[in-house]
């Protein structure tokens, strides 16, 4: 699997899958969630609500993914998973790193050979970014998958550079 970086709308991104940093509820919020539902149009929220009615009753489990159409978007599909929320006291670091392995277990299981995710807690949830980019960074190049690229799509430059730093020395 080859990983990339881009700095950029995760939305606009021409990839078979883009991984959605949701919440349980996979009834969209703020961030990546937002702009996802704004710009994919009404059909991802009625799968979403269909899943919840169906699978998900209690919601996704943090650290799980699922896949939904992408609707208007340039991709196949969108994966959500929902990722911790940072917390000092406690290591959620495999809560974490779950999310990229079951988003990369769920993009296998459709077939897509590029998927590009965002830098899932970092935003409302808190996850300091040098960290995240740690683990995600070492987690996705440690996965077994038919995934071609692996996609790395962070939102300003300060990201990207940390995402560009953490790739070099693991990488
Ligand atoms: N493309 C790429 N990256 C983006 C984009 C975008 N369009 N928009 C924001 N980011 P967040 P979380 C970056 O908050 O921390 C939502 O309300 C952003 O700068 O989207 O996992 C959900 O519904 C940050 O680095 O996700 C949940 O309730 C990263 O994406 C909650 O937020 C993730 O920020 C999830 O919080």
């Amino acid at each position: 699997m080859k990983l990339t970086l881009v700095q950029g709308d995760i939305t606009e991104q021409p990839v078979d899958a883009i991984v959605n940093a949701a919440n349980s509820s996979l009834l969209g919020g703020g961030g990546v969630d937002g702009a996802i539902h704004r710009k994919g149009g009404p059909e991802i929220l009625a799968e979403c609500r269909a899943l919840r009615a169906s699978r998900y009753g209690g919601g996704l489990p943090v650290g799980e993914a699922v896949a939904t159409t992408a609707g208007l978007l340039p991709a196949r599909w969108v994966i959500h998973t929902v990722g911790p929320v940072f917390s000092r006291s406690e290591d959620r670091s495999h809560l974490l790193a779950s999310c990229y392995r079951e988003s990369l277990k769920v993009a296998d299981a459709l077939g897509a050979a590029t998927v590009a995710f965002p830098a899932v807690s970092t935003g409302v949830y808190r996850w300091p970014m040098d960290d995240a980019a740690r683990i995600s960074v070492t987690t996705v190049l440690r996965s077994e998958s038919n995934v071609r690229e692996a996609r790395f799509v962070l939102f300003d430059f300060a990201a990207y550079e940390i995402f560009d730093r953490v790739l070099r020395e693991f990488g």
